[in-house]
């Protein structure tokens, strides 16, 4: 009898120890040490700038540095495509979402189907108009403030006296809306600052450039200041006004939001006079929220950006350091 205790203990002891060392294995995040790498779905809006090919690569390149196996898709600026997208990841099981949205209304149903099914989803550059609830954490800038930091900017360089042509983003898109909003707080406290065109360039070089044509054509000689959502409309616009026979940055004075490398050139050119910053390189910081997230940690419904302000006389000292 002796002998037979002495063997059961043996086997427990031995059950115990194997199963402390496998659970020791475990992968960071929680998969147990016999799981692959963790699978992420990656649902881009569009690939049609600078800034979003820059924000494409950080996504890409952290998840090869994490050892992450990433599906990526890009949507093509079609919205139906990303919920399209949002929902082939998670019928193939993946462990994580990462989804820069398009715009702000629309993914509730698949954020919904998302949670039902245990997979965190975390948000990129961009907000929804959803329940927080439906998502894991929002990585991206303050919208707002990039707006009202160059309405202050620009009141600065006009001296509160400025006839502005305003290029708008993507309509329906967070920083569209919200860039524009934090710019007319400051210069609705300016009687002599206003806006006599707005159109959206749709975040594009080419269709900005279409657009501050159309509105050289109608007001050319009425322009003192175009205010661009993004430095890649921002570069059209410059084309447009050279084109027309008219001094970017002199003429007419030139102010956008991003920070690319283009608008730094741009800027020591002299045809661009001042850039807000909003980072696109938040691989990292997404991945790191995804981490959390499988630890059953949780995190702020926001984690903002920090970003820069940059006048014309910074860009030739700054434009060397610029990673995107
Ligand atoms: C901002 C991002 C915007 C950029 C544009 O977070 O959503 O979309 O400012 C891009 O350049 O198209």
């Amino acid at each position: 009898m002796k002998k037979r205790n002495l063997f059961l203990l043996a086997v427990i002891a031995l059950v115990l120890i194997t199963s402390v060392a496998f659970a020791g294995g475990q992968q960071e995040g929680g998969a147990a040490a016999t799981d692959g790498p963790k699978v992420i779905g990656f649902s881009q809006c569009d690939s049609q700038q600078a800034w979003r090919w820059a924000e494409t690569e950080s996504v890409q390149n952290e998840a090869k540095v994490r050892g992450y196996e990433l599906k990526y898709n890009d949507a093509q600026a079609v919205q139906a495509n990303q919920i399209a997208a949002v929902r082939s990841f998670i019928a193939q099981g993946v462990d994580g979402i990462v989804l820069a949205p398009q715009v702000m209304t629309g993914f509730g149903p698949v954020l919904q189907e998302a949670k039902d099914a245990g997979i965190p989803v975390v948000l990129v550059d961009r907000l929804v108009a959803e329940n927080e609830d439906l998502y894991f954490t929002f990585i991206g800038s303050d919208f707002v403030w990039e707006g009202e930091r160059m309405g202050e900017i620009v009141a600065e360089e006009t001296g509160g006296k400025a006839r502005i042509a305003e290029l708008q983003g993507t309509p329906g898109a967070d920083p569209t809306i919200d860039r524009k909003k934090g710019f007319e707080n400051i210069i609705n406290t300016y009687p002599d600052m206003n806006i006599i065109l707005s159109q959206t360039g749709d975040f594009n070089r080419t269709k900005g450039k279409e657009v501050m044509e159309a509105f050289l054509k109608a007001e050319g000689e009425n322009i003192d200041v175009v205010y661009c959502h993004n430095d890649d409309m921002a570069i059209g616009a410059i084309q447009a006004i050279k084109e027309y026979g008219k001094v970017p940055g002199k003429d007419i004075l030139v102010y956008s939001i991003d920070g690319i490398k283009d608008a730094f050139q741009a800027m020591v050119d002299g045809d661009l006079n001042a850039v807000v910053e909003c980072t696109p390189l938040l691989g990292p910081q997404a991945y790191d929220a995804l981490e959390a997230a499988w630890r059953g940690e949780t995190l702020p419904k926001w984690v903002m950006s920090e970003d820069g302000i940059f006048l014309q006389k910074d860009a030739a000292s700054v434009i060397a350091s610029r990673k995107y």
